[in-house]
């Protein structure tokens, strides 16, 4: 099975990427053939950036990747831009996908309020170059966070519009979305998902902050006025923390639930903190020694991205084929 996923070089990755993403990546690497993850720098160039800035996200997110345990002998890493067939697969996808369709599209809505300058016309296109580097690998799974949902339906639609179109060329891939921690939330403002761009640093994890930061993070998440570690009505931070233990102990929530039977918050909170730290640990100890060799990452991205070139240039040929663009085949 075809598996592929893109993560964005922005910022420091948060616990909610890792939990709704980078855990997924790395387990898949054992199903997938081959698994196809890309650090898409091209995404992060739809809103106000730094260019070398740029740069340097880029690095921290592959050396974050690696840490986190994807094994370059086991997958395929590389970096969007080194494969123009992404860009040329997002212009011509664009032939079947209604500007109404991307009209509809609640990341754009939310990030263009948040655009100060410009809102630019690739922020708009975004979920088509997503829908291009997901189709170009004839996905059949992709596994993201709960916040993607509606970008791999779009996906869905354009393949199977553009299969009705111009006959049956691109597979129609399915998400594969965690069943506990699909959306894990800000700890300050729970009614939001964690997020890179939104919100205060007390509201998110890093993966690479000190461990006492992160204790004193979930230390202070905002709970609620009433006293049981239990999910329900008007408890979404506490629900969000049984979450976030429940994926850092492999317990279910149910589970969670009965282990603090009776016990205040201050206690569940402290636990949880251990627990994260604990999770967390293996990623930042690794951290350090392989976002110091940049040279070495770049041979990782490069060796991906001559793989992923020769996987997506076959379906590029079959979409140019089946359009009537380019030379003749054959
Ligand atoms: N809070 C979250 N819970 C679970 N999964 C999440 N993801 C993001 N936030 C959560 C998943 O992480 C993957 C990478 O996301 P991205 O490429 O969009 O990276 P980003 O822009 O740095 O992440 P954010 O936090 O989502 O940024 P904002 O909020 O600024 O747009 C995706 O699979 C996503 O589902």
């Amino acid at each position: 099975m075809r598996i592929f996923s893109g993560i964005q070089p922005t910022g420091r990755k948060h616990l909610g990427n890792y939990i709704g993403a980078i855990r997924q990546y790395v387990e898949s690497q054992e199903r997938g053939d081959p698994a196809i993850f890309s650090i898409v720098d091209l995404h992060a160039t739809t809103v106000a950036y730094d260019p070398a800035q740029l740069r340097t996200n880029l690095y921290d997110t592959t050396a974050t990747l690696l840490a986190a345990g994807l094994e370059p002998d086991r997958c395929v890493l590389f970096r969007q831009s080194d494969v123009p067939e992404h860009t040329e697969l997002t212009w011509l996808i664009s032939a079947v996908c209604a500007h109404g369709d991307l009209n509809r599209m609640t990341q754009f809505k939310d990030k263009s309020g948040q655009q100060k300058d410009l809102v630019s016309a690739g922020l708009f296109i975004y979920p088509l170059l997503m829908a291009a580097d997901v189709l170009a690998y004839r996905t059949d799974e992709v596994p993201v966070g709960d916040d993607q949902r509606q970008h791999i339906e779009l996906t869905r639609e354009i393949a199977r519009r553009f299969n009705e179109r111009f006959g049956e060329t691109l597979v129609v891939p399915d998400h594969r979305i965690p069943a506990i921690g699909a959306r894990i939330m800000d700890l300050q403002e729970p009614n939001r998902k964690m997020s890179t761009s939104v919100g205060a640093d007390s509201g998110r994890i890093y993966l690479l902050e000190t461990e006492k930061e992160t204790r004193k993070k979930l230390a202070s998440a905002v709970t609620d006025s009433g006293r049981e570690v239990r999910r329900g009505e008007g408890k979404e931070g506490v629900a969000n923390l049984i979450g976030i233990y429940a994926v850092a102990t492999g317990k279910t929530e149910d589970e969670v639930e009965a282990e603090f039977e009776g016990a205040g918050y201050g206690d569940f909170k402290k636990a949880v903190g251990e627990s994260v730290v604990e999770y967390l640990a293996p990623v930042r100890e690794r951290y350090p020694e392989i976002r110091a060799d940049e040279a070495g990452m770049e041979r990782i991205l490069a060796a991906g991205a001559a793989r992923a070139r020769e996987l997506a240039a076959v379906t590029l040929a079959a979409v140019r084929a089946a359009m009537g663009v380019g030379v003749p085949r054959g």
